[in-house]
């Protein structure tokens, strides 16, 4: 065997162990939601013939050719009693695309299609691609909607880039189909939209994230609502603010929809996130609410601080405190699993039930805003636990 033979066998050996590693629990305990011990996805579940060129004569020294640098954000559905995941996959040129990975169980065992999804190239402008939400509508098509990124044509500024919502359609997660651009038209950037899996008084249902930059959501108060006839020349006229932002709290700076809203008997749970900022950058985690059935936009509970923030070996990687989440999935017998990257780098699952989450949502007390009534928070909950115990 050649040099090249040899690091090949020794690598799929290595691959294949990696993706049908069991998962298991972590040790972690909060009665709100379970952690599992691995990432259900990496940059090394990446498949090789993403990476090498395996031809020994034009490559024989076995090297990457293409490298991918994370593997995040991931769209998830379940389709066919599969779980599909659209992961946000980075190579190493900062480049970001969408890939399939999919597994029979919720927590391991995922792989990668052959290939990558292929958008249909209708935004020449377009540079950057990420973040997809995966819903199932009920007009019978599965929306994705993600951010479509391009530089800024009138800032002469290099950084300077326009975020705008991208929207496909697909069936089967093969074949998509390209539609315009969300125009929202009061706010000149989109990102973190995503769409309701209902209509609403007979329209699409977007939850948006008004702002006025590329990285300042400014003027925008929070995360959006609004509605559009048409979903081939997708419109909004007109955005209400659902979840606010605030001061002194996770979402000081800004905060977004994350996986698509999953409606329960009491209202439509949120599984978002949200953004501070801090003297080493700005942190995200993830939040919940809840909002009303027959108003989608209305906020019926907000628990107060975060669900999941990052913890230990999360804390790091390309974009380091960061834990985010684009993807959940609600099982027919209740089971929820909670798709979230850390740090711009890998994507974890957590495992819970809707109805703990509905339970997290509407008995876990909102922010009181204010250190002083934090305390008199605490010391209520302790003078009954005080009582119970002396019983
Ligand atoms: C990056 C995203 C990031 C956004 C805002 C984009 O260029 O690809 O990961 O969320 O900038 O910082
Ligand atoms: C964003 C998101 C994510 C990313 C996060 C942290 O605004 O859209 O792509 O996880 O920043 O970098």
């Amino acid at each position: 065997m050649s040099m090249s033979e040899i690091a090949f066998a020794r690598e799929r050996a290595r691959y294949e162990a990696l993706v049908t590693r069991k998962n298991k629990p972590a040790d972690f305990y909060n009665g709100i939601y379970t952690r599992w011990e691995n990432p259900v996805l990496t940059r090394d579940h990446a498949p090789l013939i993403w990476r090498y060129d395996l031809n020994p004569e034009t490559n024989p020294y076995f090297m990457e050719r293409l490298g991918v640098n994370a593997v995040f954000n991931a769209g998830a559905i379940k389709l066919n009693g599969r779980y599909c995941l659209v992961a946000r996959v980075e190579g190493g040129d900062r480049k970001s695309f969408f890939a399939v990975a999919e597994s029979e169980s919720p927590v391991d065992g995922f792989r990668f299609r052959d290939y990558p999804i292929q958008l249909p190239d209708t935004c020449p402008e377009e540079v950057n691609v990420y973040d997809m939400r995966l819903t199932q509508h009920e007009d019978g098509w599965i929306y994705g909607v993600f951010c479509s990124e391009s530089k800024d044509p009138e800032n002469p500024d290099l950084s300077a880039a326009v975020a705008e919502a991208g929207i496909v359609r697909t069936k089967d997660l093969t074949t998509w189909e390209r539609l315009p651009n969300l125009v929202t038209k009061e706010s000149p950037q989109q990102r973190n939209v995503c769409l309701l899996p209902e209509f609403v008084d007979g329209k699409y249902a977007f939850f948006t994230r008004p702002m006025d930059g590329f990285i300042d959501t400014g003027s925008g108060g929070g995360i959006g609502f609004g509605l559009c006839e048409d979903i081939t020349r997708p419109v909004i006229e007109h955005e209400r603010i659902t979840s606010r932002r605030k001061y002194h709290t996770i979402t000081e700076a800004k905060n977004g929809a994350g996986a698509v809203p999953i409606r329960t008997e009491q209202g439509w749970l949120h599984i978002a996130h949200g953004v501070r900022n801090t003297a080493a950058g700005l942190r995200y985690v993830v939040y919940v609410f809840l909002t009303a059935l027959d108003d989608p936009a209305r906020v019926i509970a907000e628990p107060s601080g975060f669900l999941i923030a990052p913890r230990e070996g999360e804390r790091t990687g390309d974009v380091s405190n960061v834990v985010f989440t684009n993807g959940a999935i609600a099982d027919a017998d209740g089971a929820l699993y909670i798709y979230y990257a850390s740090s711009d780098t890998r994507l974890h699952v957590a495992s819970t039930t809707v109805e703990r989450m509905v339970d997290y949502a509407l008995n876990t007390p909102p922010d009181p805003m204010q250190s002083a009534d934090c305390v008199k928070q605490w010391c209520e909950l302790i003078d009954r636990n005080l009582a119970c115990l002396a019983k």
